[in-house]
């Protein structure tokens, strides 16, 4: 083996330096990143991140535009990740849609990957499928949820 100038191990030694360093700045870049994001259209909770693009939109375009972006509708599963997105509608000024609905089976709400709700915070008599039509869920500015039409506008929150 040739040896002129360092070993395969000092190589590899100062390559493991050099992605060390690497992940730092990576490691500032999205902290700053995040932080700038929670200043007016994002939360977080956990490891969650909930974001809005302050649009209103259907359910289906709503849906989609998270989607696209790499996430999902808000789907709250406990009481923080609900006080997080209630924040941004409180923020916004602005009713939101959750990715919870029963479009499979009325009366049966589940989160947009089929799970069954292991948490809810339903107005006082809701859900109540008004006119037959509500498979959808809205959250107002108290954090309480709506059974609502599909086909309403409301403010889009993604969570990644
Ligand atoms: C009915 C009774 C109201 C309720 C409403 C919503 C519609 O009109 O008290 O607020 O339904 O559940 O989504
Ligand atoms: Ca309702």
């Amino acid at each position: 083996k040739g040896e002129s100038g360092g070993s395969e191990l000092d190589l590899l030694k100062r390559q493991v330096t050099a992605l060390g360093t690497q992940l730092k700045a990576l490691q500032s870049a999205s902290a700053k990143q995040r932080k700038a994001s929670l200043l007016q259209n994002a939360r977080s909770v956990g490891e969650k991140l909930f974001v809005t693009n302050n649009l209103e939109m259907n359910y289906e375009v709503a849906r989609v535009a998270c989607v696209k972006a790499g996430g999902l509708l808000a789907s709250p599963r406990n009481a923080a990740e609900n006080a997080a997105i209630q924040e941004i509608v409180t923020m916004t000024g602005k009713i939101a849609y959750l990715g919870i609905n029963d479009m499979q089976t009325e009366g049966t709400f589940k989160y947009p990957n089929g799970d069954k709700l292991s948490y809810t915070n339903w107005s006082p008599k809701e859900p109540n499928n008004d006119k037959g039509v509500e498979d959808c869920v809205e959250i107002f500015s108290n954090g309480k949820w709506n059974d609502k039409s599909c086909g309403e506008k409301r403010l889009v929150i993604c969570e990644f």
